[in-house]
């Protein structure tokens, strides 16, 4: 580990970040490493050291534009950098465990894409290598970036209150159609190999997580199905220009909570007309909760102790001040995208290495959301049997 908090003329200590892969989740990453510590009292100042890549071309081109200062084709060489003190994986799922757990043994904090894994053995290996790191002082973050969206912040703050009351219904549903077509190109996205999973592990993860870390509560067991609509896609890699699609393309599945409650999730990328729109509703004994991130700067909550007079799902815009993570930003009523949960969750991470205080989701919150992945598949191979998780 290098000196890290090194002194930086009197100004915020820097800390020395690299990042594996520079596509679509390399360069939301990357634009949240350059504005987190501009918007955020943040107590380091990242300094974007090094890109890794597989071709060096691509890579460096990809350096150039995002604002690293160095890239590489050699993921070993940069974890092992003495100016680099924290690794953040933007990479398919097959290759997390083994850059986290080396990353990990070299002394660097490790921000992880998600799913944390392809199986639930990698993802214990990781939270067993995250378990020896943090007794030497270092960190691991899985970046469900979703739970720093302001709205399902301030829900899980209304939740942490008791406004719902006592927790009856989950409703969750992550919604694309991105490969609605049936001519769309293969994608390692859709490669067991590389991504462990389709739909389920890619966008039902997020409302895995997301929906434990608003009510509180962990899903102890599941019955579910999946299927794959299209069988082969167009693709370069293949002599007759067609490749097996080897993951779900669609996953549905019910849950049990620890707390009693019941859930119905729903992931799939065929949901025409729907780009990204994860829903998730909390139904409670007082009230309930619902959220579109297809308006994500919106929560709609129900007092149900309000009475049937004024009572109803209100609108609530999540922009003012006193609302999680908008005071850095715009006035009320400037919205937030999609990138800014991002800078967040940096934000979040970089404050949490400074105090030695827990980082969450743990890599541990990463193995719960793998471990229900696993019953999913495990019950549609069952015929749907009921499968504890
Ligand atoms: O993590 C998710 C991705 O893998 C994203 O938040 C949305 O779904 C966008 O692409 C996929």
């Amino acid at each position: 580990m290098t000196e890290q908090a090194s002194s930086n003329d009197g100004k915020r200590p820097t800390l020395g970040v690299a990042m594996v892969g520079h596509a679509f989740m390399g360069a939301v990453h990357a634009h949240a490493w350059r504005s987190v510590a501009r918007f955020f009292d943040v107590p380091y100042s990242p300094r974007m050291v090094v890109l890794g890549g597989r071709d060096p071309e691509r890579t460096a081109r990809a350096a150039e534009r995002m604002g690293w200062a160095d890239s590489t084709t050699d993921w070993r060489a940069l974890v092992e950098r003495d100016d680099v003190d924290l690794v953040d994986i933007c990479t398919p799922g097959d290759t997390h465990a083994e850059i986290a757990i080396a990353a990990l043994e070299a002394g660097k904090h490790v921000l992880c894409e998600k799913p944390l894994a392809n199986t639930v053995e990698e993802a214990e290996r990781m939270v067993e290598a995250a378990e020896r790191a943090r007794e030497r002082g270092v960190f691991a973050m899985v970046a469900f970036n979703y739970r720093r969206v302001p709205a399902l912040a301030l829900a899980k703050k209304l939740v942490d209150e008791g406004r719902l009351g006592e927790l009856r219904h989950v409703r969750a549903a992550y919604l694309q159609d991105w490969l609605a077509d049936a001519d769309a190109p293969m994608t390692w996205r859709l490669r067991r190999e590389q991504a462990g999973s389709g739909a389920l592990g890619d966008i039902g993860a997020h409302i895995i997580d997301a929906t434990q870390f608003v009510s509180g509560q962990t899903i102890t067991g599941v019955s579910g199905m999946t299927e794959t609509f299209v069988r082969r896609r167009p693709s370069e890699n293949a002599a007759d220009g067609m490749e097996d699609v080897t993951v779900d393309d669609c996953a549905v599945f019910t849950a049990r909570f620890a707390s009693g409650a019941v859930g119905s999730f729903e992931a799939t990328r065929y949901a025409l007309g729907r780009k990204n729109a994860m829903r998730i509703e909390l139904n409670g004994s007082k009230g309930s909760l619902a959220f579109d991130f297809e308006s994500m700067n919106e929560l709609w909550f129900h007092d149900g102790t309000e009475g049937e007079t004024t009572g109803g799902f209100r609108r609530i815009v999540v922009t003012e001040p006193t609302h999680p993570y908008i005071g850095a930003w715009w006035p009320p009523g400037h919205v937030l995208g999609y990138e800014h949960t991002f800078t967040h969750e940096i934000a979040d991470l970089l404050t949490a290495i400074d105090a030695g205080t827990p980082v969450e989701p743990s890599f541990a919150d990463g193995l719960r959301v793998q471990r229900v992945l696993a019953a999913v598949e495990k019950s549609a191979e069952n015929g749907s049997k009921y499968i504890e998780v």
